[in-house]
């Protein structure tokens, strides 16, 4: 297919590079933000790399521990990782963007009859993670000497085969603690997805990843943000504009009835959706049409 020259983006010498995860709890969102970036390419399940059709970028399909250090060695320019291995490994990268995808808290958790309760009671006790620098850093904050015990993977088992006394690890929907008897007494941090770029990258690369990072933030904003339309007595309007933040600047059309008028506005994350639309409903404003936004460009 032919790429559309308009989308064409290119730095006029050698490909810029994307790491993103291969295969794992990342790809498909990494895959789906490239897409609706406006990048055009095919995933093979053996294939490391690919070129995009459309525009001077190669995506590297790496293990996500090792996304970090290639960034910071400059083999890709931008990379697609979880901020959990960003807060253990502190790898001198710049972070771009927040993500929205890829939510995971890293919390202390103890089995269910455990007298442990607070973080008090952790003095002396040891703690089997895959975050060891993390959690350290955490103790050393709250003052608590307690011991980490490092484990490449399966932290759930080691309370219960005498390893340690409790964990410390990534939990999603708190299913893998529920299933080991395991409950949470503390989080450690938030994560999520995010985009990193190498530092004092050359200019000519880093134009092309500021044009990049535009159209991330406009994916994200149109995924955050809903198009809405509704018809309201004119006579509301003052009200409707001095009560609804994202209404202080809509867009108003006559109707053909000149008692009503039709107002269009966006609805951003910070406006809390339900309560503008009953707010909206309050001031007299109905047939309130809300549409998905693909881009928004600030
Ligand atoms: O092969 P590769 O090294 O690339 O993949 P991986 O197996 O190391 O990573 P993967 O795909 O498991 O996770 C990639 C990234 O996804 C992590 O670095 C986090 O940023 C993010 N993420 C989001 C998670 C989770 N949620 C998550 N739940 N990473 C791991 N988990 C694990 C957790 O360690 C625990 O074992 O899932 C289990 C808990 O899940 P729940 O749903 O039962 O609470
Ligand atoms: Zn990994």
């Amino acid at each position: 297919m032919q790429a559309n020259s308009s989308t064409r983006l290119t730095t006029g010498g050698t490909p810029l590079r994307i790491a993103m995860q291969k295969s794992g709890r990342l790809s498909e969102g990494s895959i789906a933000l490239l897409r609706e970036m406006g990048l055009e390419f095919e995933t093979y399940k053996d294939r490391l790399f690919v070129s995009a059709r459309n525009m001077g970028v190669d995506i590297l399909f790496l293990r996500d521990d090792d996304i970090p250090e290639y960034v910071q060695d400059g083999v890709a320019h931008l990379g697609i990782v979880g901020s959990n291995i960003l807060e253990e490994r502190r790898p001198a990268v710049d972070r771009l963007l927040n993500l929205d995808f890829g939510y995971c808290t890293l919390k202390i958790a103890v089995p269910e009859e455990s007298e442990i309760n607070r973080l008090d009671d952790l003095t002396g006790k040891r703690i089997a993670t895959s975050y060891p620098e993390a959690l350290r850093r955490f103790l050393a904050e709250k003052k608590i000497e307690a011991t980490p015990v490092l484990l490449r993977g399966s932290v759930e088992v080691t309370p219960a085969l005498g390893v340690a006394d409790a964990i410390c690890d990534l939990v999603s929907t708190g299913s893998t603690l529920r299933t080991h008897g395991l409950r949470a007494i503390q989080t450690v941090f938030e994560s999520q997805a995010v985009l990193i770029c190498q530092p004092n990258m050359k200019p000519e690369k880093s134009v092309f990843v500021q044009k990049l990072l535009m159209r991330a933030k406009g994916v994200q904003d149109g995924r955050r943000c809903k198009y809405i339309m509704f018809n309201a007595p004119r006579s509301a309007l003052e009200l409707i504009k001095q009560r609804i933040p994202a209404c202080r600047s809509p867009t108003i059309m006559d109707l053909a009835d000149q008692k009503f008028v039709a107002v269009h506005t966006v609805i951003t994350p910070e406006d809390a959706f339900w309560e503008v639309v009953e707010s909206i409903r309050d001031c007299g404003g109905s047939d309130i049409l809300v549409a998905p936004i693909e881009k928004f460009i600030r």
